[in-house]
């Protein structure tokens, strides 16, 4: 953890008022480094300051960009229509005094600074339909929102960051090289994600689909909502890869949290079930938001974005065990196999689940376009 000095330092470089009461680490990202600043001035804001790991986001220029157009869009369009609040929906990042909306220190660290929504609260574990529902909603207005900015005006800043095939070969070549020497403990791992792949290429196979790319998440994990005292949702954080992509992806890392009875990398796989209450809530809520602009083949394909997150999310959880747990922060040794496990037992069950997922999926939008689907598959 960085001292309050250095903290202190990089503040001073904001346009703000901030005089730090206490600090503390926030969150449970895997990526980057998050530090939650209490204001001194109890009148005053409390902020979100963030350490951009640059490792992974080798542009952070170009990763600054593609979030400021987001906020811009989002914020300017709960302005016109007058359906929300803007400074709550939408996360608001802090300038420099030399206005960027990043810093870089002497060290070459990159930060930026946001304000922490005042009474909101975010969840690992969903507990409740009425939380799923929300968070549904959350990241439907999101993708609706969004659907009206082309694809393709943002920058790629993590290149093929959902192509499965590109994370097979990565994980291939992880593999041949067995930086880490691993290797002899993961045959089991490996013979799953062989079994499955052929079944998971559909996205990347253009000859067999229409799907429009559009500007997604790409990070729906549910703890990326931040909900209010009452458990409605306010705003949709870390943006850090809205980028292209098809909807289905958002939705199925949005279930991928959601739907786990236990976490993402629980180690008693007997603990991982499905919980379909909160698969339904979540899908109603997402489509009461994404019936504005979702396209018949779109609907169809949620159900294989469901299955290829939780694969792709395993896909490389196992490749950086391989390479030595290079990407992803662990908290033990062998975490991120335990990851891969965990990821594995819930796209088994989700596979096994998954014509009555997708029942499931038809029946809610049957609200949205009566008569249109029938729930038979
Ligand atoms: C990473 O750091 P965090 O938790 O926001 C990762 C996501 C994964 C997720 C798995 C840039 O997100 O893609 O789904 O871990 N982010 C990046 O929990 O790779
Ligand atoms: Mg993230």
């Amino acid at each position: 953890m960085q001292s309050v000095k250095n903290i202190s330092e990089v503040i001073s470089q904001f346009k703000c008022d901030a005089a730090i009461d206490s600090l503390r680490i926030y969150g449970s990202g895997h990526i980057n480094d998050t530090y939650y600043i209490k204001n001194v001035r109890s009148t005053g804001c409390d902020y979100l300051l963030q350490r951009i790991n640059h490792h992974i986001f080798k542009d952070v220029e170009q990763l600054t960009e593609n979030m400021c157009t987001v906020i811009d869009h989002l914020k300017h369009k709960l302005m016109a229509d007058g359906s929300g609040n803007p400074e709550r929906e939408v996360m608001t990042l802090i300038p420099t005094k030399s206005g960027k909306y990043f810093y870089q220190d002497t060290n070459g660290d990159y930060w930026r600074l946001s304000f922490f929504l005042k009474d909101t609260k975010t969840y690992d574990l969903v507990e409740t339909e009425k939380q799923a529902y929300e968070g549904g909603k959350a990241f439907g207005k999101f993708q609706s929102m969004l659907s009206d900015l082309p694809a393709g005006s943002m920058h790629e800043v993590i290149p093929d960051f959902h192509n499965i095939e590109k994370r097979l070969a990565q994980l291939h070549e992880a593999v041949n090289k067995n930086l880490a020497g691993k290797l002899d403990n993961v045959g089991a791992e490996l013979e799953t994600i062989r079994k499955y792949a052929d079944s998971m290429l559909y996205f990347q196979q253009p000859e067999k689909h229409h799907l429009p790319k559009r500007i997604i998440h790409n990070d729906t994990k549910f703890n990326n909502v931040l909900l209010d005292v009452n458990d409605e949702a306010q705003c949709v954080i870390d943006l850090d890869t809205v980028m292209d992509g098809y909807v289905a992806f958002d939705f199925g890392d949005a279930i991928r949290t959601i739907i786990n009875t236990s976490t993402e990398d629980e180690r008693d796989l007997s603990e991982i079930g499905l919980n379909m209450p909160l698969f339904t809530a979540y899908t109603k809520g997402y489509l009461q938001e994404a019936s504005q602009f979702i396209t018949d083949e779109e609907i169809s394909s949620l159900i294989k974005g469901v299955l290829l997150l939780p694969y792709m999310q395993a896909v490389r959880f196992l490749t950086d065990h391989l390479n030595g747990d290079t990407y992803f922060k662990i908290h033990f040794e062998a975490h991120n196999l335990q990851r891969t496990r965990a990821q594995l037992q819930l796209l088994k069950m989700l596979d096994a689940n998954s014509t009555a997922l997708q029942s499931i999926i038809l029946q809610e939008m049957k609200n949205y376009k009566p008569g249109h689907y029938s729930t038979q598959g």
